[in-house]
């Protein structure tokens, strides 16, 4: 317990403590291409698109880290910083079928897991008796497995919630694992830098620097009022988190809450020049890649998802990227078209990226989720 809870909801909650295991693998999609490339080893390798086709990185090794390279960084300047960088390109299929033989391994410890993408997944391990219930033993065991059946090493954090599980398998990567017990919290929230936290990304630690907010410590010093008044949701969840607060529980399956398909031209493309053929494309990918995820949902016997609203994304070549989206129960072209040329209007800059995608309806609120890409 860290004694700085203030309502009695709170407190009964938490002190049934939760023992959640934050899992994710290391440098996944170049750990996966180095082993049919065992070659590589020891040089510095990253996964991605081609730099004279404005490729950009999904993740490289640690090796290529050391020079500085990063996920999502333009593949042209990473190769300016790594000149002797071996860049390999995506093959998702490979990465699929690695990442089920780690599910299925999670699977073996328990049903409760949630997973976040292909590397990455959270357990509730808080009712295991394996190990005499010790989540710090059973993290190992798994990571052992992992590495044992797939040669691919994994990171884990093991804490009291999800917030901070994820915090922790950060800590010791690669290939380490980190362990937060409860009476540790405080302790491990005093200095914590807000920008740390899921979900607190560059623009709002910048805005939350602003007001003085850097670490947890500075935002137990603010009321709940205060902090929504200022930051709204953002900041009733620094709230809490503040706190070591997080009552989400490990939720099994993640409804989808959107798909979208998107372009970037080899060239920025004139605004005027931008022609409706380039939403035929999408479209045609849209529905393909639409088609697929119901039919896995099918069969996963998961809830068929139903169109709630339509989006279409541009990003200008400056790289702001604008969205306008409607409500409308199914993909149409013809509104895809409409909401494209509005979007189109929003800067007089070349185009370099159009994505159309589809949002679909939150039964359990009932309104449209924001669209996540
Ligand atoms: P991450 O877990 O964020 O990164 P990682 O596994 O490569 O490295 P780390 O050791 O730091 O965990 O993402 C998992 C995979 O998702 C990553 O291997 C490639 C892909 N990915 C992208 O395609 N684009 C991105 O911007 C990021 C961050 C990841
Ligand atoms: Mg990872």
């Amino acid at each position: 317990m860290t004694g700085t809870n203030n309502n009695l909801g709170e407190l009964s909650l938490e002190s049934r403590p939760r023992k959640i295991i934050h899992i994710d693998m290391d440098c996944f999609y170049a750990a996966v291409e180095l082993l049919e490339r065992p070659d590589l080893q020891g040089q510095p390798v990253a996964v991605g698109g081609d730099s004279d086709r404005r490729g950009v990185l999904t993740t490289c090794n640690y090796e290529a880290r050391k020079f500085g390279v990063r996920s999502a960084m333009p593949t042209s300047q990473a190769m300016k910083l790594c000149p002797h960088l071996v860049l390999l390109p995506v093959r998702m299929d490979l990465y699929k079928a690695k990442s089920m033989e780690v599910f299925e391994i999670f699977r073996e410890f328990t049903d409760l897991i949630e997973a976040i993408s292909l590397d990455e997944a959270y357990l509730d391990v808080s009712d295991l008796k394996q190990f005499g219930g010790s989540a710090t033993l059973i993290a190992e065991d798994i990571r052992r497995k992992i590495w044992e059946r797939t040669s691919l090493t994994a990171s884990a954090g093991v804490a009291p919630n999800k917030f901070l599980a994820k915090i922790c398998s950060d800590l010791n990567k690669p290939n380490g694992q980190y362990v937060l017990s409860p009476p540790e919290v405080s302790d491990f929230l005093r200095d914590l830098p807000l920008k740390k936290i899921w979900g607190v990304g560059k623009k709002s630690s910048e805005k939350l620097a602003e007001h003085g907010l850097h670490s947890c410590s500075d935002v137990l010093k603010w009321s709940l009022a205060e902090l929504e008044s200022q930051f709204g949701r953002l900041g009733s969840g620094l709230y809490q988190y503040a706190r070591g607060v997080d009552h989400r529980s490990v939720k099994p399956w993640r409804k989808r809450k959107s798909i979208s398909v998107e372009r970037t031209f080899a060239h920025d493309i004139p605004r005027e020049q931008v022609q409706h053929s380039l939403i035929e494309d999408l479209y045609g990918a849209l529905l393909i890649r639409l088609s697929k995820f119901k039919k896995r949902e099918i069969e996963l016997k998961h809830p068929i998802p139903v169109v709630g609203g339509l989006v279409v994304k541009v990003k200008f070549s400056n790289f702001e990227s604008t969205t306008k989206e409607m409500k409308w129960p199914e993909v149409d072209k013809s509104r895809f078209i409409e909401l494209l040329s509005e979007a189109l209007t929003r800067k007089k800059l070349g185009v370099r990226l159009i994505g159309i995608g589809v949002k679909f309806v939150d039964k359990e609120d009932n309104q449209l989720d924001l669209f996540a890409n």
